[in-house]
């Protein structure tokens, strides 16, 4: 159903939907809770627990810019639009008009097949580069409208406590971030010698740069391989080589996207945000390998 600022309002079938011309897309979707627990201090072991709220798909469907346009969407007043839920609690998002209309998907398959159950059967809503509470599962309803709606869900969940005590609200973009995965926390170097150091880049605002790894906790940086192929606001492996001399070494990565926006640490994170969020948190990720090889998370001023 799609209702609201539109002359036509429309409930769409999955048989109507299925007829139209699709598209599929690749891209990541993070939560804006991945890494939310090291704000404040380091607090889990390993990389599933601190970026693992994350994942990257092919998705099909339909443009959402077809079908608001299919309703006769009133472009001039219409602001935003929200997505609504058919589970439990009916959750709902304000998504801005731009994502709306720029890259948004009205999706039923995932890889290939349906949706399953668990990513929101038959439909959901695709945003890309936006925070994955916003990829609304089990799609009922669209309404447009002219102003944020501010319901339940997103006045008190992901919102950014910030260092004057005030909320930020509709944060939205998923900021350019990375992390090695391997090795990482928890992991164990058996032997000095070489290692291909492999991670992960994204950015909610297009395609990955370049990435820079650190083997001296962050006072020299190297660049990394970038594998194909490249996509926009989609996962991107990088790779590099290094040789394990068998001393206590922090390593890290630093990725750049296409804006020319720079992943910051930590430190330069809390400046600006403090240490009281628990979303949003796209700071440079440290890992400590020990001399008896243990690779440990830990933070660096
Ligand atoms: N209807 C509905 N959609 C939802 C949610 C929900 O609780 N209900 N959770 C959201 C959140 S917080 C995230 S991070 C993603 C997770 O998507 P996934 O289960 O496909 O990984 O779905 C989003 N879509
Ligand atoms: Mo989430």
């Amino acid at each position: 159903m799609i209702n609201g600022l539109v002359k036509s309002p429309r409930v769409f079938t999955m048989d109507d939907l299925m007829r139209l011309p699709s598209i599929s897309r690749i891209h990541f979707i993070e939560c804006g809770a991945n890494t939310g627990l090291e704000w404040g201090n380091v607090a889990v072991p390993t990389v599933q627990y601190t970026h693992g709220m994350l994942s990257c798909c092919e998705y099909t469907g339909v443009r959402l810019s077809l079908l608001l346009d299919m309703c006769g969407i009133d472009l001039k007043k219409a602001k935003f639009i929200l997505a609504e839920g058919g589970d439990g609690s009916g959750m709902t998002r304000t998504i801005g008009i731009d994502n709306a209309l720029h890259d948004a998907i009205v999706a039923w398959g995932m890889n290939g097949e349906m949706l399953r159950p668990e990513n929101g059967y038959p439909l959901r809503l695709v945003v890309p580069g936006v925070q994955g509470v916003s990829w609304v599962k089990w799609l009922r309803r669209i309404e447009v409208g002219d102003a944020p709606y501010a319901t339940k869900d997103e006045a008190v969940h992901y919102i950014d406590l910030m260092p004057n005590g005030l909320h930020r609200q509709y944060t939205s973009i998923q900021e350019c971030k990375s992390v090695i995965t391997t090795p990482s926390g928890g992991q164990q170097l058996l032997s000095k010698g070489f290692y291909n150091v492999s991670g992960l880049a994204w950015s909610g605002r297009g395609r990955i740069k370049q990435v820079d790894v650190s083997f001296d906790g962050g006072r020299s940086w190297k660049t990394a391989r970038l594998e194909s192929p490249v996509l926009s606001k989609a996962l991107t492996r990088f790779n590099i080589d290094w040789i394990w001399d068998g001393s206590e070494t922090i390593f890290q990565s630093r990725a750049i996207d296409e804006t020319g926006y720079v992943q910051p640490s930590i430190r330069m994170l809390r400046e600006v945000r403090g240490t009281r969020s628990i979303y949003h948190n796209n700071a440079i990720q440290s890992w400590r390998v020990e001399v008896n090889g243990e690779v440990q998370n830990v933070q660096i001023g």
